[in-house]
């Protein structure tokens, strides 16, 4: 019944904002940030994510950062993944916002992919900011730049600010679209976690798929308690027989 409730709302959208988390690329394997065996149990995120970190002990940084570059390259999009890729095929004006740096959406197909929080895959120079993509971890402790400068991963830690333009269009998608789904996040980390607040001042159905409750449940319409990958493709087939 309440897929259904879900179905006719998408239906009707004229455009539609979904925030992806960790959750999201679980049921891929990829480790999600909190819960039990979460990244953060083993490591501490001032340690390996935010800049002073890095500045204390790039070292470390490196191997948090090649151990989930390792387990990225081992997995596939689930599907979640995919169900998300045949909704914006469905239906027009679908914009997916992700906090997730695993570009298993992009494996995926999808498309109109706002990465809040950069790209696992993705490299920048320390001090001439060149960026460049990569293909499997780093064999050194310390990888450098051509110029000689240390690279790190281009991905936003704590403490960083985000690209403006992505943000700014996170934002604006959030302010206009009429349906806003949460999908696999604990909505604890900002600005991320304000969109669905944006969402619902602006009269968008909001609702959230989790295994849990999050900080931001009482902000949704809808609750959709399960597993995203067992949720999402019924979703699809449901709109499948509704368009
Ligand atoms: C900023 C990239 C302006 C790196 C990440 C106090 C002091 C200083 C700052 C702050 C402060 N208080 C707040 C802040 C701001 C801070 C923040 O929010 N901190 C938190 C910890 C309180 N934010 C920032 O610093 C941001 N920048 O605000 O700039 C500024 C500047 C200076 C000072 C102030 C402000 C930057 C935030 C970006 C950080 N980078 N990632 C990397 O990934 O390595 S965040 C990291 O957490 C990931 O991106 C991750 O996506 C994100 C959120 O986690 P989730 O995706 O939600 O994952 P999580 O594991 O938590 O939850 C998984 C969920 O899925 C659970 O709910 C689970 O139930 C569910 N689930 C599991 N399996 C399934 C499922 N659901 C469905 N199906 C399943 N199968
Ligand atoms: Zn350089």
């Amino acid at each position: 019944m309440d897929l259904k409730l879900l179905g006719h709302q998408i239906k009707a959208a004229k455009s539609i904002a979904i925030l992806t988390g960790a959750g999201v690329s679980a049921e891929s394997g990829v480790a999600t940030f909190r819960g039990q065996d979460g990244l953060w149990e083993n490591y501490s995120l001032e340690d390996v994510a935010t800049p002073e970190g890095f500045r204390r002990n790039p070292e470390l940084v490196w191997s948090f950062y090649n151990q989930r570059i390792r387990q990225r390259l081992s997995v596939k999009p689930n599907p979640g993944h995919h169900a998300l890729s045949q909704l914006q095929k469905l239906v027009p004006q679908v914009t997916l916002i992700t906090q997730n740096i695993d570009g298993l959406h992009q494996e995926a197909h999808c498309t109109d992919i706002l990465e809040m929080h950069g790209n696992l895959m993705r490299v920048r120079c320390v001090r001439c900011r060149s960026k460049s993509d990569i293909d499997e971890p780093f064999k050194e402790a310390l990888p450098r730049c051509d110029c000689g400068g240390l690279l790190r991963p281009d991905v936003v830690w704590f403490g960083e600010i985000l690209d403006e333009k992505i943000l700014q269009t996170c934002f604006e998608k959030s302010a206009t679209c009429d349906v806003f789904l949460c999908i696999g996040t604990s909505s604890l980390v900002s600005p991320a976690s304000t969109l669905a607040g944006l969402a619902k001042n602006n009269g968008a159905y909001t609702c959230e798929m989790n295994l849990e409750p999050t900080p931001n449940s009482h902000l949704m319409d809808l609750i959709l308690t399960g597993k995203s990958g067992e949720i999402l493709p019924k979703l699809i087939s449901l709109l499948e027989s509704l368009l």
